[in-house]
């Protein structure tokens, strides 16, 4: 028996280790038209802890995600999705994402993902209008 004792015990310290850090998983819903209008991220706005996981389901067809370039903290790593997929992504950089859909972007299907307590997002010059619209609403709903 004690051989088997020490290697459990090799192998609990690390998850022990981890457990204060429960990293979450948020799920966010990629739909054509919802009752906020048309091609939408249910929610468009998230604030989660370093090391948390976006979780993006393609409830409705013909979508994606994808970093805003100039969207995204320094030293974080852009992403990008296929259409269609169910696609996960693990944010660890602390500060704010910029997301869109790559087919969608010039009707306005943007989200902010702020990761951290940071709360600025600055809106690069180059955006579609209606990404500018949507992005001003949600910053507007957040209280900033
Ligand atoms: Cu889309």
């Amino acid at each position: 028996m004690k051989p088997l004792f020490l290697a459990l015990s090799v192998f609990a310290a690390p998850l022990l280790a981890a457990a204060p850090t429960l990293a979450e998983v948020h799920e966010v819903r990629m739909y054509n038209r919802s009752d906020r209008g048309a091609m939408i991220y249910e929610p468009d706005f998230l604030r989660i802890a370093p090391g948390d996981t976006l979780r993006f389901i393609p409830a409705q067809p013909s979508h994606n995600v994808a970093t805003i370039d100039g969207m995204i903290p320094e030293g974080a790593t852009p992403f990008k999705s296929k259409i269609n997929e169910d696609f996960t992504v693990t944010l660890s950089t602390p500060g704010t994402y910029g997301l869109k859909c790559s087919p969608h972007f010039a009707m306005g299907m943007v989200m902010l993902v702020m990761v951290g307590e940071e709360g600025a997002a600055d809106l690069p010059a180059d955006l579609p209008k209606r990404a500018v619209d949507r992005f001003k609403a949600i910053l507007a709903s957040q209280g900033g």
